[in-house]
């Protein structure tokens, strides 16, 4: 016995795990993008994402941003891979406890399946099945030479005449048609579009043009309206739903007269509202660009509840979305005359899957995550006593209306010295941005130029000329609403209802 057959020996295994795994999963997947059952694997990183502690999602948000999600699928696939290499090792030696492990990983995605919010986890569980029996299946043919072996000898060695290369190969066919099941399974959801394209008819309201000075011409300062493909995206939807329009229904109900349900086409016959509005994340920390202004398009909230006709006892609106969130919201923010939308278009544009196509919310003056529903598909008129949102039942706050905050674009960390434009961006939706002040290395507060407001909806640009002198140096921005109350300086972390203090840049001039 040789140290170069050990290490054979010890390696057969877990390739076979991986191979018989990849083909099972791949098989699972393509089964399940056929009959539109759920996808097993994104079933799995779904409850991932629920399960995960509300501070690990945070440092999540924090570290890789608007890739979390590829991270997070990454890792739920190497720990998956790495379950079924054991799987394999032990496929070998202990066979009971190899099927014992693959019963549980089983078990766990069926689970998984089973509370899946967003697609057909039923379907989803049939190709999982299949999907496990092939893998299995192959799992038992690529190890029984090495398990005939390993039945009567103590030995971790390969048996007598087991053909290493032979095995190999084997595997890396298995692996193959397993990835190309894979990839088949990516292109048949793909293919699946939308079978009707949308013109989006003129609003009855367009939005006032922007007024003269609003956005301003400064190199380097957040621009003005944000691109549909910069704006920020945050939601818990690994997989971003695909709602075809001639299917949607939108049903109003809960505490109303009559419940009511749209179509596509009936949204699209109401009156249509214009409104550059700027929505933020509850996580975007002091500083963070989870934020983003957008003219949007849509019916007004408060004319769709009238439908219905509103309880007077109702105090909130329980959103949901076809990944399966549920938002609350508060009614009197949909119908107390602010522009509470129902919006189908972003810029000028049919929402896309991202931002929530076909229909989202959009409700000036409150983070995301208590309005800005997408793919919506519910609205019940309900009360704050009588259920629990998604985020709140993860211990953030059932109230979240937007902290009055700025950010400092510039100027960059180093610079020379000379007169030099400090300038960023302030928000205090729906009360309005009246003032912002800066200060340099703790010294008093100077009114920076704020540039021509669009709407107390919307952030407002600023700049401030500073004489930057040699050195290491502190600017700090503060921004007042229109209520005269300032931002505070008190430091907060997002979490439970959004982050607070002065942004603060420290920059080298020289
Ligand atoms: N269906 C659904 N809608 C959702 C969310 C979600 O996870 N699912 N996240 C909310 C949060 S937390 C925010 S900040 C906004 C972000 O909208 P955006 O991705 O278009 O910028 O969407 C909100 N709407
Ligand atoms: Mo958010």
């Amino acid at each position: 016995m040789t140290p170069r057959n050990r290490l054979g020996r010890l390696d057969n295994g877990p390739v076979a795990g991986i191979a018989a795994g990849v083909l099972g999963l791949g098989i699972a997947e393509l089964i399940a993008a056929l009959v539109r059952g759920a996808s097993p694997l994104l079933a799995l990183g779904d409850r991932v994402i629920d399960l995960t502690p509300r501070w690990l999602k945070e440092a999540a948000v924090a570290t890789f941003g608007t890739a979390d999600k590829p991270v997070l699928l990454a890792c739920v696939a190497l720990v998956t891979l790495a379950l079924l290499g054991a799987a394999g090792a032990l496929a070998v030696r202990r066979p009971a406890l190899c099927a014992a492990l693959l019963l549980l990983l089983g078990a766990v995605d069926v689970a998984a399946l089973v509370a899946d919010r967003a697609g057909n986890g039923a379907m989803g569980i049939v190709a999982l099945m299949i999907g496990l029996a092939v893998g299995i299946a192959t799992l038992v043919l690529l190890t029984r030479r090495l398990r005939e072996a390993g039945a009567d000898r103590d030995e971790a060695e390969a048996p007598d005449g087991f053909d290493r290369r032979g095995f190999l190969v084997a595997a890396a066919a298995v692996t193959a048609v397993g990835a190309a099941g894979g990839i088949g399974a990516k292109v048949v959801t793909g293919r699946r579009v939308p079978t009707t394209t949308v013109g989006i008819p003129t609003p009855v309201s367009p939005a006032v043009p922007l007024p003269e000075g609003a956005a301003l011409r400064v190199d380097g300062i957040t621009p003005y309206l944000t691109p549909v493909d910069e704006f920020y995206r945050i939601d818990i939807a690994l997989l971003t739903p695909r709602v075809d329009i001639a299917d949607y229904r939108l049903k109003i109900h809960g505490m109303v007269e009559t419940p009511v349900e749209l179509t596509y086409q009936d949204l699209l016959a109401m009156p249509l509202y214009e409104r550059r509005v700027t929505i933020a994340c509850v996580s975007n920390e002091v500083g963070g660009d989870l934020i983003g202004n957008a003219t949007w398009t849509g019916v007004r909230i408060r004319d769709v509840l009238k439908r219905a006709g509103v309880d007077p006892g109702a105090d909130a609106v329980k959103s949901t979305g076809a990944d399966g969130i549920t938002i609350g919201t508060p009614l009197e923010a949909l119908t107390d005359g602010r522009d509470a939308l129902l919006a189908i278009a972003q810029n000028g544009e049919p929402l896309t899957r991202d931002h929530g196509f076909p229909v989202r919310m959009v409700v000036p003056g409150l983070y995301g995550y208590v309005s800005a529903t997408k793919w919506l598909t519910e609205l019940e008129v309900t009360r704050f006593d009588d259920f629990s949102a998604y985020w709140s039942e993860r211990g953030w706050s059932a109230q979240g209306p937007i902290k009055t905050e700025c950010r400092i674009d510039l100027p960059g960390d180093d610079l020379m010295p000379g007169e030099r434009v400090v300038a960023g961006v302030a928000w205090a939706q729906h009360r309005g941005v009246n003032k912002v002040e800066v200060r340099i290395d703790d010294g008093p507060w100077q009114s920076a130029t704020l540039a021509t407001e669009d709407s107390i909806d919307t952030w407002r640009q600023w700049t401030y000329r500073w004489d930057a002198t040699e050195g290491e140096h502190r600017i700090q921005a503060r921004a007042t609403d229109r209520t005269g109350t300032p931002q505070t300086a008190q430091e907060a972390p997002p979490a439970p209802d959004g982050a607070s203090g002065y942004p603060t840049r420290t920059v080298r001039v020289g």
